[in-house]
């Protein structure tokens, strides 16, 4: 058998659905305090600046927790651009995260009892000791380069700090690859710019938002949201481009259930209209892109019409957007999404999409994009990092447009072959459940069995701890420093997490792990601090700022030194791209051998039988990481699968019967899922949430709960400029038997 088989026995000595439409006004609100306060007249409440981190967004919070340390409330932080008050219904629960008993307690270690692997409790000295000793071995036989770090989050960032520390920098997280990093690509091949997060998008002053494949309200990304919510009462046009009725598309104007897989041929005849109409913004191509030229001769042909036979849309309707776009411009965002590695062909999606808000004159304009800036926040003092022999850009070579670690390179680094040139050996993770966040599950799984050595910092035993030969049980943020929040907005601002309570059970914070490490390897100079409070202290103060001043206010703002928030009215404006405009036609792409303009191409299509999975979020969950939450479990406990009612009538489906389903490859799932029959989503495809389905019953609340995604998806398209992994080409039977005799965990 494996060495590293997940491990499914416990260790030893280890003893109601909200409705979608209701996303919009999930936030919890300030009157909280004032009831907490009533409530709490005779005890005391100690207020905490944090900042969240049940998803990215980073909102500013306070925790407050009474005498006994017993955290009362999260409640968000008046001043804070990234939540202006209210935390998402996430965030409001994020103190689950601190309560759940389930919680990784102590270190473990894996050991084999009577040919039985298991894992045994261990000291934190057992544990880093172990650690420092396995990678000093590595590092001998093969190089620090060869020990790689997947990380997301906080928690992250002090490990990349001892990685680097110690010579390597094969590091990854999956915001890229499997997220964000195609739109990344696409947006700085034309602006010269990251959209970065969160998104520069005026949505607070736009006049028409469009979205494409992008559920804002679903996807809760708390200040976004709440400007939507605000756009759409200012009268806002929404236009939503998905396959499925989201909340956003409820919220819109027009939808358009486009065929999935074809947005780009919506795009192009978008294109079309908007130029062959002469509704562009003259001015503003004329003055700040390049390639309008191009651009036109090559979307002659994409008229609605030749659009409608690919996307489903009628010709009207897309003329009809076309316009309202034009219209608003340049108050209107094509908003360039979040998650968008869906077909591999996604650099050129969000190539379009930027290129629409070049037609548009959006990009620096008042309810199009605004120019983001953020502060620096001074490195506290430590010597250079050594430089390493190769690292992640050599493993992902192949695709020249990488801008950060491809996770998937990395994994696939793993498994020996004659021409793997960048071995890796040992593997760290942390703050990401890889086996549920990277798919084709049997290329990890056979990465991390070849693996020597692979350690996993969580909070919770995740399915991914199964894999580990040491699990380190991190304490949540509730219960620590970690770096300061200094995120690009409109102005720059800064914010602080400070522990609010002392750290439950034997966990303990990733900063004291990182450093504890780093002194056995004897890289103590890199940790030149007994705690993380002094790191921060002496950032404030070179801030200007002091740890005094910020427990009082939680967020410091400071002034824009950059300019105005747009461009301004009869100045020039150069963008960071190399023509010093925006590149309408790319002629990076085509010197890279890749299409300088986004081209539509046709993807496989279900076979007979099958439906493609598409996949999304839910207001109440993050990925995997909240589906044990207690007080988020509560809101909701399993995910559904939604059919169309002319599937469930072929196939005999009710709303709330169990089903199981197979995929293309024949991989069958581990647990069942129940039916939502609804108009909601096309007949071509089934939708469910992500992040449910979990597969380790220390997991107690979520184990079993719902179909993984993510284990139906063992086809990826990648792609070729920047390596990001497709994941929306697999497709599923609906299976009304239970195909397992008895479910196998
Ligand atoms: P999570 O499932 O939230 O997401 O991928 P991940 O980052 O892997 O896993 C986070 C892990 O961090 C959990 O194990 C959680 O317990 C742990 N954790 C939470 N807080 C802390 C902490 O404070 N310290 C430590 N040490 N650990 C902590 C997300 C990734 O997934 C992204 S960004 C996207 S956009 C993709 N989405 C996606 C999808 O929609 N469908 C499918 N099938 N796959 C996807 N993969 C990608
Ligand atoms: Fe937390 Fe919600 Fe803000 Fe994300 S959007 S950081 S979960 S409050």
């Amino acid at each position: 058998t494996s060495r590293r088989k997940f491990i499914k026995i416990s260790a030893l000595g280890l003893g109601g659905v909200a409705t979608a439409t209701s996303a919009f006004s999930m936030f919890g609100s300030s009157s909280y305090l004032n009831e907490l306060v009533k409530q709490n007249v005779t005890k005391k409440l100690k207020r905490t600046p944090t900042y969240c981190e049940v998803c990215f967004w980073k909102c500013a919070a306070w925790t407050y927790s009474d005498e006994d340390g017993n955290i009362q409330k999260i409640i968000g932080n008046e001043t804070d651009p990234h939540c202006y008050g209210r935390l998402c219904p996430r965030g409001t629960g994020g103190v689950g995260m601190y309560s759940d008993e389930d919680r990784l307690k102590t270190p473990l270690i894996r050991t084999n009892v009577n040919g039985e692997e298991t894992f045994k409790e261990a000291s934190w000295d057992e544990a880093l000791d172990l650690i420092a000793s396995k990678f000093k071995n590595i590092k001998e036989k093969y190089g620090a380069e060869s020990l790689a770090l997947l990380k997301h989050g906080s928690p992250g960032k002090h490990l990349e700090h001892l990685f680097k520390a110690y010579g390597s920098d094969t590091i990854a997280e999956p915001a890229y690859a499997q997220c964000r990093g195609a739109r990344e690509a696409g947006f700085a091949l034309t602006y010269g710019s990251w959209v970065g997060s969160p998104e520069p998008t005026d949505i607070r002053d736009t006049k028409c938002l469009v979205l494409i494949g992008s559920h804002i309200g679903e996807n809760m990304h708390n200040s976004q949201v709440q400007e939507m919510s605000d756009a759409i009462d200012n009268g806002a046009t929404i236009i939503t481009v998905d396959p499925r009725f989201s909340t956003a598309a409820s919220k819109s104007k027009h939808w358009l259930p486009i065929k999935p897989a074809t947005d780009i041929a919506l795009m192009l005849a978008w294109m079309n209209v908007i130029i062959e109409e002469g509704i562009y913004d003259k001015e503003y191509v004329e003055k700040y892109t390049t390639g309008f030229k191009e651009l036109k001769d090559h979307v002659l042909n994409f008229t609605p019409e030749w659009a409608y036979g690919i996307t489903t849309i009628k010709p009207e309707v897309i003329r009809e957007t076309a316009r309202e776009m034009a219209h608003a411009a340049p108050a209107v965002i094509v908003h360039p999404g979040r998650h968008v590695s869906w077909y591999g062909d996604d650099t050129q999606r969000a190539r379009a999409m930027a290129i629409l808000n070049g037609l548009l004159g959006s990009w620096g304009r008042r309810g199009g994009f605004y120019f983001k800036e953020s502060i620096k926040v001074p490195k506290y003092p430590s010597p250079k990092y050594p430089h390493p022999k190769w690292d992640w850009r050599d493993i992902g070579e192949k695709y020249p447009m990488a801008q950060m670690g491809i996770t998937t390179e990395i994994i696939r680094a793993a498994i020996p072959s004659k021409d793997n040139k960048y071995p890796v050996k040992a593997m760290m993770v942390a703050g990401t459940n890889i086996t549920k966040s990277i798919p084709e599950k049997a290329l990890l799984e056979k990465a991390m069995d070849e693996l020597e050595f692979m350690v996993v910092l969580d909070t919770m035993p995740m399915d991914v701890t199964g894999y580990a030969d040491v699990v380190l049980p991190e304490c949540t943020y509730l219960e620590r420093y970690d770096g300061i929040r200094s995120a690009t907005n409109r102005e720059p601002s800064i914010a602080v997490r400070v522990p609010a309570v002392k750290p439950k059970y034997d966990s303990k914070p990733g900063w004291w792990v990182a450093k504890q490490i780093g002194e056995r390897l004897g890289l103590g100079e890199y940790f030149n601090y007994n705690d993380y409070k002094e790191v921060i202290e002496w950032q404030l103060k070179q801030l200007g700022t002091s740890l005094e001043e910020m427990n009082k206010i939680g967020v410091k703002h400071f002034p824009r030194k950059s300019g105005s928030l747009y461009i301004e009215e009869g100045k020039d404006h150069e963008f960071a791209t190399e023509s010093g405009k925006v590149e309408l036609y790319s002629k990076e792409l085509k010197n890279l051998g890749f299409d300088p303009l986004p081209k539509y191409t046709k993807h496989p299509e279900a076979p007979q039988g099958f439906y493609r999975l598409n996949y999304g979020r839910a207001p109440m969950h993050t990925f995997s990481r909240t589906a044990n939450n207690p007080n988020l479990n509560d809101l909701k406990s399993e995910n559904n699968l939604w059919v169309n009612p002319k599937v469930a009538r072929i196939l005999g489906l009710k709303t709330g019967q169990e089903v199981w389903l197979r995929n293309q490859d024949k991989i069958t799932s581990t647990f069942g899922i129940k039916v939502r029959v609804t108009e909601r989503v096309r007949w071509d495809s089934v939708y469910m949430v992500h992040g449910f389905g979990h597969d380790n019953k220390k997991l107690t609340r979520a184990f079993g709960k719902g179909i993984n995604d993510t284990q139906m998806i063992s086809k990826t398209m990648v792609d070729p400029i920047m390596g990001g992994t497709g994941m929306r080409g697999n497709f599923v039977e609906i299976l009304t038997e239970n195909p397992h005799k008895t479910v196998e965990i």
